[in-house]
């Protein structure tokens, strides 16, 4: 292994900038900046320039006037936008990828997956650009026609977290624009690198798109980088009729609420407390490799990561044992090196994990692993992935701890399981494991999983584009991403067409002058 400390990210992180078209005076900001930090080695990238809330609200207002003009243009024409940005991304998905990795820690694999999953969701988009269809519903009146609209909303308002610092933006911008709204984005004050080059490469879509003889409107899609008053300021200001928000249950309470009060729409994605059930019938080698991609992937720091783990009495001894084994062999180390487990985002992070293992501790659980891994660096905070036998389901088991925790009970019955991994605050994403029928229904029926997401025989994250991505309960209900997720950034109206010579009243009313 090369010595870490030593690797020179921000080197790299400049060339990968400058090969994407950023200027890199963008890394060297005075007065109110952020510093950015590679996880990787915690070495210092750069220092960004934070918008002020005036920066914020001008954003908001150039977008709101790009709006008047988007929604006039037809939505075919509108995705061919989102496919340009498709083919840049294919273009340079490369070096987005490699900064991904540095400025989040993940493997190149997964950096090189988030954009794969921006580039998919563009794909979709195009799609849907000729799919915005509404109804045509039958009326009681004679000689009249019923159907619903579609129409753009507005500005969009897009709050992303570090974890998946590009790939969410692009499920709420590829939608947006092709429904015929505007974009304004603050991306998490952890990760503006990323967001700063994906402005980049989307600025050359737009230069694309503007040669062929359309016209983006100034302002389509703004980035907005800033801490929590720049999140505030988006969801505060009356012309963002939408915003959608990706992050803790705790930042979704407060934006819900601001939201509820201008009635605002939401769209939330927040924190996930993701179970998995392992029955006697689970083909085994295939459970271990969906349990330790969902619990160890990407440090446990998605929101899909699988967090408790309910194993029939019957196979616990053939597959805890096995487990524990992965999670104690597993490499943990630089991602940059093929290590297939990267560091936490910060330091604070590892206090979390390491407070909620103490909680576990004393309520009676066996802890295996989950100590801090020097790996040379020391403002790089990695940790091995911790197994926990708990003996309850209650204190940091109901929490969602944004680390590589994964609390491993056993069950008798699977109604008492399911029940059990429905009983937290949260309701993303849920697996089971099982080569039974009639388990598998159960677990998707109306009486099993309460999560948005719900799989059979592969891990709760990973999640493809093509399906509403989203959960219930504290998770926040919104759902982005594919499937009629594209309903929620556009206005429904309903329309009632009379073309005949009577005024027929609906429910049979007379009014006779
Ligand atoms: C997130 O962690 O916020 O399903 C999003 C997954 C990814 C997206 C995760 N496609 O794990």
């Amino acid at each position: 292994m090369s010595d870490i400390a030593s690797l020179d990210l921000a080197t790299q992180t400049r060339d990968l900038l400058s090969s994407l078209g950023v200027d890199d005076r963008r890394l060297s900001a005075q007065g109110l900046a952020i510093t950015v930090r590679s996880p990787v080695n915690g070495q210092t990238l750069g220092h960004v320039a934070s918008a002020t809330v005036e920066e914020t609200n001008a954003a908001i207002e150039r977008a709101h006037g790009a709006f008047l003009t988007w929604r006039r243009i037809p939505a075919p024409r509108r995705g061919e936008l989102v496919r340009l940005l498709g083919e840049e991304l294919r273009a340079n998905k490369d070096a987005l990828g490699r900064l991904v990795s540095i400025e989040v820690g993940k493997s190149p694999s997964e950096g090189l997956g988030e954009v794969q999953e921006m580039i998919d969701i563009c794909d979709f988009a195009v799609g849907l650009s000729r799919q915005l269809c509404g109804l045509t519903i039958a009326t009681e009146r004679a000689e009249h026609r019923m159907m619903e609209t579609w129409h753009p909303i507005g500005v969009v308002g897009v709050i992303s977290a570090f974890n998946f610092p590009v790939a969410v933006w692009a499920w709420n911008a590829a939608l947006a624009l092709v429904c015929g709204d505007s974009v304004v984005w603050k991306p998490s004050e952890k990760t503006p690198l990323t967001a700063i080059a994906t402005d980049a490469i989307l600025r050359r879509a737009i230069t694309r798109f503007n040669a062929s003889g359309d016209a983006a409107p100034d302002g389509l899609a703004e980035l907005a980088v800033g801490g929590r008053e720049t999140g505030a300021a988006l969801v505060a200001h009356p012309r963002v009729p939408l915003v959608s928000a990706t992050g803790s249950t705790e930042m979704g309470r407060i934006v819900g609420r601001e939201l509820a009060s201008r009635f605002g729409r939401a769209i939330l994605e927040l924190g996930g407390n993701n179970a998995a059930i392992v029955t006697p019938s689970a083909d085994l080698d295939l459970a271990l490799r969906g349990v330790a991609f969902a619990a160890m992937g990407t440090a446990g720091q998605r929101c899909t990561t699988l967090r408790r783990l309910f194993v029939h009495s019957s196979v616990y001894d053939a597959f805890v044992p096995r487990l524990k084994a992965a999670f104690s062999s597993v490499s943990v180390g630089s991602p940059l090196e093929g290590h297939l487990v990267g560091p936490l985002i910060d330091h604070a992070a590892l206090e979390r994990m390491q407070e909620a293992l103490a909680a576990a501790m004393e309520l009676g659980a066996t802890v295996h692993g989950g100590e801090r891994v020097d790996v040379g660096a020391p403002q790089a905070f990695y940790a091995r992935p911790a197994l926990v036998e708990t003996p309850v389901h209650d204190g940091p088991v109901l929490d969602e701890t944004f680390a590589p925790i994964l609390y491993v009970l056993p069950y008798d019955d699977l109604e008492d399981a399911i029940s059990l991994q429905n009983d937290v605050p949260q309701g993303l994403s849920s697996a089971i494991f099982t080569t039974d029928l009639r388990e598998a229904e159960l677990f998707l029926s109306a009486r099993g999983s309460d999560c948005g997401i719900a799989n059979v025989n592969i891990g709760t994250s990973g999640a493809e584009i093509g399906g509403a991505f989203g959960g219930e309960k504290a998770t926040g209900g919104g759902r982005e991403s594919g499937s009629d997720s594209w309903k929620g950034y556009m206005r429904r109206a309903t329309n009632t067409i009379n073309y005949g010579r009577d005024l027929p009243l609906a429910q049979g009313v007379t009014f006779d002058v």
